[in-house]
């Protein structure tokens, strides 16, 4: 598959737009400018990245707690989230959801989510209702490693594959499920070995190459929409952080850590290297990128800052259904 000029560009921005919300969620929650949790995607860019470039708007995501990045790729709106973020009344959740429980369901984002495993019954449910409709939507589901031991995952591929639902579940497998590595909470190397019991395909690939994920997703959601059923597709990649913002991830081997923070490991120096060596772009291209990115996300903090805080008189207002 040959990706263009343009396109192998959008990607770019979309990594370094992740990246620079990112950094800039890590500082202003040291800071104290926010309360609640910050999971960072930070090394993870190409994944949500990568995949969603194969999808529409009509097509259905559903994330997890680290799911800042999911709705970036996606194309949510930058403001809402940073606004949910302080806790504000212009929030995607008017203030009440905070980072873990963001949604755009005009956009298909069915909703980042602090229950570990919860998203992929949700996809499922997604892919069962296009296939119903008999709209040509597909859902895709993202997911850690230590998602893929919950019984969530295995019921989900069972009736996905059962029903050949046009779902693509992707597991985003960054080694580590808290401060447990892969090996410590699994007897297998490749979690796509686990599509074999469902009799569907599974893949595994270089998460931090963002033309890998996406080539590998295009073929997934092509199959998916042909109504040919799920996939699996499993996604190697590296949290650079702690799980969670305040974790100081003694657990990690210093080496390791290095090694995939490195120019020859990070997503976005490797994708930058990929862009000079085709001559696609120079060195002033990224800069001026970055800075197109950094305005925006300054605008987003500025949003969030100058945004009131919610009315305590509607605390309870869109928390239960009539
Ligand atoms: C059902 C459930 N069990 C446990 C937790 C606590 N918990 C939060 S994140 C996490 C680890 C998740 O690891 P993984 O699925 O690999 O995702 P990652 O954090 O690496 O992105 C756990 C156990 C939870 N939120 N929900």
């Amino acid at each position: 598959m040959k990706l263009s000029k343009e396109k192998l560009l959008e990607l770019y921005k979309t990594m370094v737009t992740i990246r620079t919300f990112e950094l800039k969620a890590i500082e202003l929650f040291a800071a104290g400018k926010f309360p609640g949790f910050v999971h960072s995607y930070l090394g993870e860019e190409a994944v949500a990245t990568g995949v969603c470039a194969t999808l529409e708007t009509k097509d259905y995501i559903t994330s997890t707690h680290r799911g800042h990045g999911h709705l970036i790729a996606k194309g949510g709106n930058i403001d809402l989230m940073m606004a949910e973020l302080y806790g504000k009344k212009t929030g995607y959740c008017k203030g009440k959801g905070g980072s873990m429980h963001i949604a755009d369901v005009e956009l298909g984002i069915l909703g980042a989510n602090g229950i570990v495993g919860a998203g992929m019954p949700i996809a499922t449910g997604a892919a069962f209702a296009c296939k119903y409709n008999e709209t040509d939507a597909v859902a895709v589901s993202f997911f850690g490693d230590g998602a893929s031991d919950r019984a969530t995952f295995h019921e989900s591929l069972n009736l996905g594959s059962i029903w050949k639902l046009p779902v693509v579940y992707v597991c985003e497998n960054n080694g580590w499920a808290i401060s447990n590595a892969q090996e410590t909470h699994q007897n297998i190397t490749d979690i796509s070995d686990r599509a074999t019991a469902y009799g569907i395909p599974g893949v595994s690939v270089d998460g931090n190459d963002v033309i890998a994920v996406y080539e590998a997703a295009a073929e997934a959601v092509e199959r998916a929409r042909r109504g040919d059923g799920p996939s699996l597709i499993e996604c190697k990649t590296w949290r650079h952080r702690g799980h969670f913002e305040g974790d100081p991830a003694t657990y990690k081997d210093p080496k390791d850590q290095e090694e995939w923070l490195s120019d020859k490991k990070d997503p976005i120096p490797r994708m930058e290297k990929k862009l000079l060596d085709l001559k696609f772009a120079t060195a002033e291209d990224f800069a001026q990128i970055k800075a197109e990115v950094a305005a925006k996300i300054h605008a987003a903090v500025k949003f969030a800052e100058s945004s009131l805080d919610p009315d305590p008189a509607e605390v309870l207002t869109d928390v239960y259904a009539d």
